[in-house]
């Protein structure tokens, strides 16, 4: 018996390539957020769970387990939701499985919500990694490809046909990765009966993360009226004193609205009106979005709050949704990278949402912790490695200014067959969905489609022009990029990008042990980079790893004092580049984080400049060192933030 289910899986891909073929994106994702017209029903907390562990992981397909409850059809057990369901019981079969996994909870939905025909009910997953499908009360109400990105189904109208009827949701989520999913993995049968037990199996995978899998983030209800704001745009620009704030709302459900868009400061007083669905707000004596660590007040937002009103024969509608919007231009010129017109200097570090039990799975406590430590290190930005980041990340760094580029979860295409057309057409997609979700975000400055492709491969060529292309026509207002490791000379995507994000690993994969080659290498590294293609680069990852407690001095391998020594070597060449072409250096990694077993990870990788317990090794005050001083040389502080006397 082959598991898991790759005829089940393939059987289900070929409905979602039907889906993506003929379905390009229609309407809007906007975050849900409570206003004076919608009401949300977070469903965080305790959902009944079970693993579908039958040969072909095909079980709870053949057995309808959707139409009754999960527990009526067999044993189930408690998982949390928001979280990756592997960490979370003594199981190694669970923390290793692959295959469909079954959520299921029963709602207490509002009367009112039900009762009110005009009113929307809307079923929203933040993210479940990787396929799922979603049933409610039975009955199928949507399904999705990927990880790391919301969709949603309304389900008001189900719920209407029989109002008497509890609301069961049945989510079922399968994280196997094929040639053609975004990360690619492959599933390896092994047949020497010599070797391996019957139905043995693994699932290779091209990426130095552990494939977390579940449901991610929170899964939630929320209302809109029958008449909606379905999407806003909102494009940012100034001149001189005056800020510009280009927006385009979307509205579904109604031929003729009215609607009113006002912009709104910080104290809540109207800065500017307009009742268009698209047009040019002007905000005098503007307070623009400046990054932390650029200006005494930065990450300034406006709230643009659009207000519509429909009727029809019945009734009539009003729906109200409020944006937050900071004010600011990007611009990529051959060796600088410029926010409002100011170079800016990524100094800053590559992340993952990673920790103990809850693995992939979104979590307050961590989230602020992590903003805490982003600030006491003096960053002023992150890279989304190697995938979406939860919105409400996102909205954190709006609000605090940490500058982020944003990456798909385009990692680990290392096989020339995820360069063909069936790959190419989802991660299109996946951009498509990425976009629509992220374009509003200040703290957004680019793009990044990819992490360490093979882009030496002849097909890279076409896939990343294509894919370039196809982001900037998507939005033409941020720089596009992705991240490489590869030679400059065969690197085939490179002409494309805007900015050239070079990952690297002197002393470390390279020359292990030889600390005395980075200068000369790095050095290499950079002149050969922009000598070739004249635009500014990021040193997107460098590090090593520490196992912390270890000690050697002098310094030897996987100890604290030769990732100090390593950074140390790194920053001396950027300070030489940074002077000329290079905007910005990212540490690999901000945390010690999980991946698969192997024997170059000990309990996982230890490149964090923090431990996976958010505990500083060395390395951390080495790098906090710089950034403050980066900070007090490139930046304008705000007077709370002087350097630090204590450094
Ligand atoms: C880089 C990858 C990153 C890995 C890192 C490492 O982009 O995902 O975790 O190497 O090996 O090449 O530590």
């Amino acid at each position: 018996m082959r598991v898991p289910g790759v005829s089940a899986v393939l059987g289900a891909l070929c409905v979602w390539a039907l889906v993506d073929a003929v379905c390009p994106l229609s309407g809007g994702l906007l975050f849900p957020r409570e206003s004076s017209s919608r009401e949300l029903k977070e469903l965080s907390g305790r959902w009944d769970f079970r693993a579908d562990m039958s040969p072909n992981r095909n079980q709870g397909f053949d057995k309808a387990w959707y139409q009754s409850r999960l527990s009526q059809t067999g044993p189930v057990i408690d998982m949390p939701v928001p979280a990756s369901y592997n960490d979370i019981t003594q199981d190694p079969a669970l923390r290793d499985f692959i295959g469909w996994v079954w959520y299921e909870r029963e709602v207490v939905v509002p009367a009112r919500w039900i009762a009110d025909e005009g009113t929307r009910v809307v079923l929203r997953v933040g993210s479940a990694h990787y396929y799922s499908v979603v049933w409610v009360n039975g009955v199928k109400v949507t399904e999705h490809k990927g990880g790391h990105l919301p969709f949603e189904a309304e389900i008001g109208s189900l719920l209407r046909k029989d109002p008497t009827s509890p609301c069961r949701i049945t989510i079922a989520v399968n994280n196997t990765l094929t040639l053609e999913t975004l990360p690619p993995g492959n599933i390896q049968h092994m047949d020497d009966r010599t070797k391996y037990p019957e139905g043995f199996f693994v699932q290779n995978i091209y990426f130095d993360f552990f494939n977390y899998a579940g449901l991610h983030r929170p899964v939630l209800l929320y209302t809109t009226p029958k008449a909606y704001v379905d999407d806003i745009t909102v494009v940012t620009d100034f001149l001189d004193n005056t800020g510009l704030v280009k927006y385009t709302v979307s509205v579904q459900g109604a031929s003729l609205a009215t609607l009113k868009v006002t912009l709104l400061d910080k104290d809540r007083q109207c800065v500017a009106f307009s009742t268009e669905p698209s047009g040019v707000l002007k905000v005098v004596d503007v307070n623009l979005w400046w990054p932390f660590l650029m200006h005494e007040n930065p990450g300034y937002l406006y709230t643009l709050e659009v207000q519509l009103m429909a009727a029809d024969e019945r009734s009539t509608y009003e729906d109200v949704y409020s944006l937050p919007v900071g004010i600011r231009t990007v611009n990529v010129t051959s060796t600088k990278f410029l926010i409002n017109n100011k170079p800016f200097y990524f100094h800053g570090v590559n992340k993952h949402e990673d920790s103990d039990i809850r693995g992939k799975g979104l979590d307050w406590p961590l989230i602020v912790k992590d903003f805490n430590l982003l600030k006491w290190l003096g960053a002023n930005s992150f890279r989304t490695s190697h995938y979406p980041y939860a919105e409400e990340i996102l909205q954190m760094c709006d609000r605090h200014g940490i500058v982020v580029i944003d990456e798909c979860p385009g990692v680990g295409i290392k096989d020339i067959r995820s360069f063909r057309n069936a790959s190419l057409n989802h991660h299109l997609v996946v951009m498509d969905e990425l976009v629509r979700r992220d374009k509003n975000h200040p703290s957004v400055v680019m793009w990044s489609v990819a992490n360490e492709p093979a882009a030496e491969m002849p097909p890279a060529e076409f896939y990343f022009k294509t894919l370039i292309k196809h982001t900037k026509a998507l939005d033409p207002t941020r720089p596009v990029t992705y991240i490489t490791d590869s030679n400059y000379a065969r690197d085939r995507g490179a002409p494309y990008v805007d900015v050239i994000c070079v990952n690297s690993y002197f002393s470390w994969y390279h020359d292990p042990g030889h600390l005395e080659v980075i200068s000369i290498q790095l050095n290499n590294q950079f002149e050969n980079w922009y000598g070739k293609y004249q635009k500014p680069i990021i040193q997107s990852e460098y590090g090593a790893d520490a196992v912390p407690g270890l000690h050697s001095d002098p310094p030897v391998m996987f100890t604290e004092e030769y990732q100090k020594v390593v950074l140390q070597n790194y920053h001396d060449v950027f300070d030489q580049k940074r002077r000329q072409y290079v905007v910005g250096e990212l540490i690999w990694n901000f945390a010690d984080f999980m991946t698969s077993q192997g024997i170059t990870r000990v309990l996982g990788n230890k490149k964090g400049v923090f431990t996976r317990q958010r505990q500083p090794k060395a390395a951390a005050f080495i790098l906090r060192q710089r950034y403050w001083s980066l900070a007090n040389e490139t930046g304008r502080l705000p007077p709370w933030a002087k350097y630090p006397c204590s450094l």
